[in-house]
């Protein structure tokens, strides 16, 4: 279970830490096999160590570049590719360092190292014990560390790894740029010896009442641990008690009457308290409820057409290390351009931008990379699949803002293997998560009756997204016309469409590259849904240009710039269409 320490106080590990490239993967026991300790003839007296054994960096004879404390200074969180200009392209192995002080009087109970999100694998040890590793680039880890650390200076060593692998999820090919780094916060969180680990709020309504859900998973509990939960604003307290498996949960209905339901246009926040025994954390919860009823997307029992944009987590200059300001500036431009919704594409976006979108009333779809040609028939991959899932569920489903969780994109529906995983995979949402809305980035087939959807993964969604760039890769810009809507059947997204134009470079509407092509795009895209009665919102792709390495050509030299804005921010015309379009579509 997902530690939570946003509600927390925690000690940052932020900051200036060391950091060594070790391409040739060396300095983990290969120098051990290298050179037999006991033997006389060692002329370098060298006994050697892997570099994250303590006293590693001091040892007489070693070579200075084993020194752990000799790396290059960098910040983290960072993406090393942007720090250090050497290492923009770099793809391998680079051990981090970091000492720091530790006050053990000040400490609390126990102690756990977290970390945000390293890509791509880590491993990591703490004053020489190793506390383990993880895999996955986007999504949080901790480890209890209450027996490794000591008190004064300890040393924590990681050892990140962002080579890119077949049998990794992302797989070794996207169409994204392969930030390497420990790309978000670490921290230390110190908690009392029984502590709150998670909770989950789960908010369904009836005409007359809001019902209430709330379950607690407490370390530590014992026979007479007090377990509750309470709303202040709401006057109301529930007493959690342990079921069979040890999870505390209660519930309370309260009258619509006395509840500001969240929503875009009012995105009203509450303050909950989950205590046990001493620990008690605060967090900023909405209340809602989204669901498919009839073929209709509904929120609050409400129709509502989602106005969306999709993004990547990145920033020019930073990768994938976005500050608070950045996730503003994101804000501002997808306000700017009248969203009630955003895609927060291919993997999972800091934890930051879920609840900055909970306080500005923004409806999120958020993903696990699964992406294109994922081995769905490999056991371990499909263990690291609901890995993947469980760690963004498990840090995000206290946000009111989450309406979706997407299980894949783009993969092939002709693939049996896929289509038999792909079920489980939402089976096991379900299981985490039964208030959101199971989905997936899926494609339309052509036949001889329109554009239809043949995908049998859409009987186990609540929501379907297609990615469909008619007037970009084939066809017209108003294809979509032909789709074969059937207003009963699930609710359809767009969850990409769109074109690629350079800022700044102008022409005709039928020069491809020019930002007048891409705007004759959203122009021909937006008429030809717009009426469209199983089509419930669209997020073109994309806000902004991003890092694509696979994009070379001279408009593009490694930008994907299907953005509305270019990599620094620059509008293009397009931006000013599909704001047209939101504007008619909230009126
Ligand atoms: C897609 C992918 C997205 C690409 C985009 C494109 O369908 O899902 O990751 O960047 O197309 O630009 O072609």
């Amino acid at each position: 279970m997902h530690l939570l320490s946003y509600p927390r106080e925690s000690v940052s590990l932020d900051g200036t830490w060391q950091a060594i490239p070790d391409q040739y993967e060396m300095y983990d026991g290969y120098f051990e096999d290298f050179v037999d300790d006991d033997d006389d003839d060692n002329p370098a007296g060298f006994s050697p160590k892997s570099i994250y054994e303590l006293g590693a960096s001091e040892q007489e004879g070693m070579p200075v570049d084993f020194n752990v404390h000799d790396g290059y200074s960098v910040d983290v969180p960072a993406s090393w590719g942007e720090e250090i200009t050497e290492f923009r392209h770099y793809e391998g192995w680079v051990w981090f360092a970091k000492t720091f002080d530790w006050d053990a009087d000040t400490a609390g109970d126990s102690s756990h190292l977290k970390f945000g999100a390293v890509n791509y694998r880590a491993e990591v040890w703490l004053n020489g014990e190793r506390l383990g590793e993880h895999e996955g680039g986007f999504t949080p880890f901790s480890f209890d560390v209450t027996d490794e650390l000591v008190d004064g200076e300890n040393l924590l060593i990681v050892k990140v790894d962002n080579k890119r692998y077949d049998d990794g999820i992302p797989n070794a090919s996207t169409d994204w740029f392969n930030f390497g780094g420990i790309n978000r916060s670490v921290e230390v969180v110190s908690v009392p010896e029984t502590y709150v680990r998670n909770y989950k709020l789960e908010t369904e309504l009836s005409e007359d009442s809001v019902d209430l859900q709330l379950d607690a998973w407490v370390e530590n509990a014992v026979d007479d641990t007090e377990v509750t939960a309470s709303f202040p604003k709401l006057d109301v307290s529930i007493e959690l008690t342990a079921d069979d498996d040890g999870v505390f949960t209660g519930e309370a209905t309260l009258s619509r009457d006395d509840v500001t339901l969240w929503s875009p246009s009012d995105p009203q926040l509450y303050t909950v308290r989950v205590a046990a025994d001493d620990d008690t954390i605060e967090d900023e919860v909405g209340l809602r409820e989204v669901d498919v009823v009839d073929g209709d997307l509904l929120l609050n029992g409400e129709e509502i057409w989602l106005r969306g944009i999709a993004l990547h987590e990145e920033s020019a200059g930073k990768g994938r290390a976005l500050n608070l300001e950045d996730v503003e500036e994101r804000f501002e431009w997808i306000t700017e351009l009248g969203c009630n919704y955003a895609r927060l594409a291919h993997y999972p976006h800091t934890e930051a931008m879920a609840r900055k979108a909970d306080e500005e009333g923004l409806i999120l779809w958020e993903e696990i990379p699964a992406y294109w040609h994922i081995n769905f028939g490999d056991e371990e991959i499909q263990e690291l699949y609901r890995q993947q899932l469980r760690e963004l569920i498990q840090r995000d489903w206290n946000r009111a803002s989450v309406a979706l969780w997407s299980i894949a994109n783009e993969t092939d529906h002709k693939d049996d293997t896929r289509n038999e995983v792909l079920p489980e995979m939402a089976d096991y949402v379900r299981e985490l998560d039964d208030t959101r809305l199971v989905t997936a980035a899926c494609f339309v087939d052509e036949t001889d009756d329109g554009i239809v959807l043949k995908d049998p993964l859409q009987e186990h969604l609540d929501v379907v997204g297609i990615n469909q760039y008619y007037g970009w890769y084939y066809g017209d810009a108003d294809d979509m016309e032909q789709f074969q809507e059937n207003p009963d059947g699930t609710p359809v997204l767009i969850s990409e469409t769109g074109g690629g134009a350079k800022w700044g470079h102008h022409g005709d509407e039928d020069e491809r590259w020019t930002e007048e092509f891409q705007a004759a795009i959203y122009r021909g895209q937006t008429d030809a849904i717009d009426g469209n009665d199983q089509i419930a919102g669209m997020a073109p792709w994309i806000l902004f240009d991003f890092r694509a390495p696979m994009r070379q050509n001279d408009h593009q030299r490694g930008y994907n710039r299907k953005g509305l804005v270019d990599q620094h921010g620059r509008k293009k015309q397009a931006f000013h269409v599909l704001r047209g379009f939101y504007q008619e579509k909230r009126s």
